[in-house]
């Protein structure tokens, strides 16, 4: 076997010894015999059927006969130009012009269409306080692909990468800007309005392009968050395994004041579907409704859920400064996300727990009666969680 590799090698060695001599050999030759005069690239356009014949009996060379122009590419003497545009076969006589690439610098922003509210915002009510509330001062970590910084509907206050190999917290998936833009697309003319228009946003990248991530990136994101003062992180991503590590780090930023909301998954309709974080009870878990206030079939159930939020069919902003209607639990979380955001910028010493039970009791109620495993405690309802959150004791 190795005596066989050799010899192939060795084989190999000599052919290609051929092709570079060949090579050498075919291109030194024009230069050593580069004594006849030096022809012309031009293109010769007849006014009837083109004519090689007239072409070469000029001393020139046919490059291209043309099939659907009246027109032969040619190489001439130069001497011959002038003689064949006054055949009255030739219609002209121009230069084998050379073009180029036009690279451009920035490629053209896609036209931003005139401002709508997504549905999903409408349903929770948000509009309703935003003359009071927007979520303005109100830190909020947007733990997935990174958002799209340059996106004209929105406004990223900052951020961080944690993923290996990317230099920047900019989106090379579109996943985080769409969550992003359902938390605070701007209220502006353009594309879409967020549940917290006001709110600042911080892309904290910990998912690749392909939208996966190694829980010690998402724990790296974490600490980030409780280093720079975030008060929601949000987390539009799931595992079915259970991580101690993540757990623990978790519940440190809980402690520490930090709203958590996660997507429930999209493993539904069985029982027990919830994925982690979600699952973890320092984590809000939220499942996805449609229109109509059903749960989505696919939105994970269990007795972790604990709100509904819009999830099918959601419109919202998208990288390279586009848009793009999207379906899951993790489009159903930042809606909750943004409430959230209203809440504190109303009162911003609420805690956790506070924030939770405000959410719980002002949920609207579907399903079953009471808190089930498909809809929690119900429909997140911005308007009244708004309303409940008592102003600050100061
Ligand atoms: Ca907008
Ligand atoms: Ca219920």
């Amino acid at each position: 076997m190795e005596n066989l590799k050799i010899e192939d090698r060795q084989g190999v060695k000599k052919v290609l010894a051929v092709i570079l001599l060949s090579i050498f050999v075919l291109s030194i030759i024009p230069f050593a015999e580069a004594t006849p005069p030096e022809k012309v690239a031009v293109i010769v356009g007849f006014k009837r059927e083109p004519n090689p014949q007239l072409i070469r009996s000029y001393g020139g060379e046919v490059n291209y006969v043309y099939r659907y122009i009246l027109a032969i590419a040619a190489s001439l003497p130069p001497s011959a130009i002038d003689a064949l545009k006054k055949n009255p076969n030739v219609a002209y006589v121009e230069p084998d012009y050379e073009a180029h690439i036009i690279p451009l610098a920035k490629p053209a922003p896609p036209t931003q269409p005139l401002e709508t509210t997504p549905w999903g915002v409408e349903k929770t009510g948000a509009p309703n306080v935003w003359s009071e509330y927007t979520g303005a001062g109100v830190k909020v970590a947007v733990l997935d692909t990174g958002i799209d910084v340059k996106h004209p509907d929105l406004k990223v206050a900052g951020g961080a990468t944690f993923v290996t190999g990317s230099k920047s917290y900019n989106d090379d998936n579109g996943h985080g800007t769409h969550v992003a833009g359902i938390i605070a697309a701007l209220d502006n003319e353009i594309g879409v309005v967020g549940v917290a228009p006001g709110a600042s946003l911080y892309a904290v990248k910990v998912l690749n392009k392909q939208g996966s991530g190694f829980i010690s990136w998402i724990i790296a994101g974490i600490e980030w968050s409780i280093d720079n003062g975030m008060q929601i992180i949000s987390m539009s991503f799931g595992s079915t395994a259970d991580s101690t590590a993540l757990h623990e780090e978790l519940r440190v930023a809980y402690g520490k004041g930090i709203v958590l909301v996660a997507a429930a998954g999209n493993n539904g309709p069985g029982e027990n579907t919830i994925t982690y974080p979600a699952k973890y009870p320092e984590v809000i878990a939220v499942g996805a409704t449609d229109e109509n206030d059903v749960a989505a079939e696919w939105s994970s159930r269990g007795s972790e859920l604990e709100l509904t939020a819009p999830g099918v069919n959601i419109y919202s902003t998208y990288k390279g400064g586009s848009y793009r209607a999207l379906s899951g639990t993790s489009m159903a979380c930042p809606h909750v996300t943004g409430i959230v955001a209203l809440m504190l910028s109303k009162n911003p010493e609420l805690q956790p727990d506070e924030v939770r039970g405000i959410l719980q009791e002002t949920a609207k109620d579907l399903g079953s009666p009471g808190c089930d495993s498909t809809y929690g405690y119900g429909r997140v309802d911005a308007s009244t969680a708004v309303t409940e959150t008592p102003t600050p004791s100061t």
